[in-house]
């Protein structure tokens, strides 16, 4: 029988693989493993909602059952704040980024995106959602407040980045960029197992991942490429939840696609921490990650928080098919 490593052994042991590592990122994944663990908690309750809350009232505990978008930013911001190594949060469910003191007399040298619960609208109809997550160093004094700065850096700045995906099981896959590794979640012993070493994206697949409601508000290059997956017999699924639409294709290939739409004309999902994240994930499965003007995401200048991009990305292959369309018919339509 195989030795079960969980994510705490394979975060140290891939420290001592890194010269000079200070231990101080490995320290940052592991509690925000443990923030995941907790969420996980929570999104298997789901459903359990209403019954808690009569609960309550019949304690009279004075308790509020909260919207599991909110409950999962405030326990990332709680695992995050006592790990002492992240000086700053930028969240979905946050206006503006927050400062978090320096605990345990020591510098705090990481900043940390997330959305903490992505495609929450899926949670009331028990369908799979996720947490998004990117690291950054700094770029500001360790000795002051992290600042702006810190968190309009490019994708391709970030130390490592990952999502979880709270399933039929509770996965999380991450990177530091150095190849893509996913844990699943034990529940028997509680711990996240490396259960997918070495993640690699097909060159191609069978998938395509898009909001076709959306397709008479698409620019007609986006039409055409759309018409050719469906004149392939492509198989179209879309989860609309954005982890669990891209696992599918980390593991069987494919291409997702969020376009702009008129009601979105820089397209929907945000640039920070649902984009850059994934684009990281991606391109170190081997997958190519752009927006509709065929920029690769990671080389985006970021201008601010809730910046929005358009998104196309997947197996390298259909990426490349994807681009040749948008050439050929954004050419014709000028
Ligand atoms: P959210 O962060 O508010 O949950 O929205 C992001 C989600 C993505 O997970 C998903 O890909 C997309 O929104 C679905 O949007 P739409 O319903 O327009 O297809
Ligand atoms: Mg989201």
């Amino acid at each position: 029988m195989s030795k079960i490593v969980t994510l705490d052994e394979f975060i140290i042991k891939s420290q001592k693989e890194i010269t000079h590592a200070t231990g101080e990122l490995s320290r940052l994944l592991r509690d925000i493993g443990i923030a995941a663990k907790v969420i996980n908690v929570e999104v298997n309750k789901a459903g359990l909602g209403e019954i808690l809350g009569a609960a309550q009232k019949e304690n009279n505990t004075g308790d509020n059952v909260q919207k599991l978008d909110i409950f999962s930013n405030e326990k990332m911001i709680e695992f995050l704040a006592n790990s002492g190594e992240c000086c700053g949060i930028a969240s979905e469910e946050l206006d503006e980024f927050v400062t978090l003191p320096n605990v345990l007399d020591k510098d705090a040298n990481y900043i940390v995106v997330t959305d903490p619960l992505d495609g929450s609208s899926n949670i009331d109809v028990n369908v799979s959602v996720g947490t998004i997550f990117g690291i950054y160093k700094r770029v500001s004094s360790p000795k002051e407040d992290c600042t702006l700065a810190d968190f309009i850096q490019k994708g391709c700045e970030q130390v490592a980045a990952g999502y979880v995906l709270y399933g039929t099981s509770t996965i999380l896959v991450y990177t530091t960029g150095n190849g893509v590794n996913g844990f699943t979640l034990d529940p028997a012993i509680g711990e996240f197992c490396l259960s997918h070493p070495n993640i690699k994206m097909p060159e191609r697949g069978n998938y395509y991942s898009v909001n076709q409601g959306y397709y008479l508000k698409f620019d007609l290059e986006m039409r055409r490429y759309i018409d050719h997956c469906s004149d392939l017999n492509l198989r179209l699924r879309y989860i609309g939840s954005m982890v669990s639409d891209i696992h599918r294709i980390m593991f069987q290939g494919g291409i997702f696609l969020y376009p702009n739409t008129r009601k979105y004309p820089q397209g929907k999902l945000r640039l920070l921490y649902e984009a850059n994240p994934i684009s990281m994930i991606v391109e170190q499965a081997g997958g190519t990650a752009i927006n509709t003007k065929l920029e690769r995401i990671l080389d985006l200048d970021v201008h601010k928080i809730h910046q929005r991009t358009t998104v196309v990305m997947g197996s390298k292959a259909m990426v490349q098919e994807m681009k040749e369309f948008v050439q050929r018919y954004s050419a014709i339509e000028i």
